[in-house]
């Protein structure tokens, strides 16, 4: 069975969003494999995690919010759920996000104007999902 990997980002929590994403995955038939609290991630982790933005300007940003909280890590599976749990997540930008999906339901534009706070995250790819998955619990 597939799985990916998947964030409950500190905008969620701080919102008062976990509850609903983890209703919406339960709903969608998705399997819970593992489901943790973290508290004081390091930069070097979420750096690890986002290493193909490392580069982009507004990384230190994204650093900086990811790292401004706890986070929810989580891996799921069932079948297509790589793809099934992007779709539910929906578009990056919380503008473009369609409505019924979670960030076009509950994002918002950041108040700092820098960072794209779109309250959670999905492994883009099986080989992503793998890498994720043995980044955040080990191999
Ligand atoms: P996604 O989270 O939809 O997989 P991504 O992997 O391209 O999107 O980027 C990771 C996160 O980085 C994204 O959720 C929000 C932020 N981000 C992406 N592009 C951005 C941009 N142009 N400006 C600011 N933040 C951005
Ligand atoms: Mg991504």
């Amino acid at each position: 069975m597939e799985q990916t990997f998947f964030i409950i980002k500190p905008d969620g929590i701080k919102r008062g969003l976990v509850g609903e994403v983890l209703k919406r995955v339960e709903r969608r038939g998705y399997k819970i494999e593992r489901l943790e609290m973290r508290t004081n991630v390091p930069n070097h982790i979420i750096d690890q995690h986002y290493e193909a933005l490392l580069s982009k300007a507004f990384y230190p940003a994204i650093r900086e919010y990811m790292t401004s909280g706890p986070l929810i890590i989580g891996v799921l599976s069932g079948n297509q759920v790589i793809s099934g749990w992007r779709h539910m997540m929906g578009a990056t930008r919380p503008e473009e996000a369609l409505p019924g999906t979670i960030r076009g339901d509950f994002a918002q534009a950041a108040e700092d104007g820098a960072t794209i706070q779109n309250v959670v995250h999905g492994s883009d790819s099986e080989a992503s999902a793998k890498r994720e998955i043995a980044l955040w619990f080990g191999k």
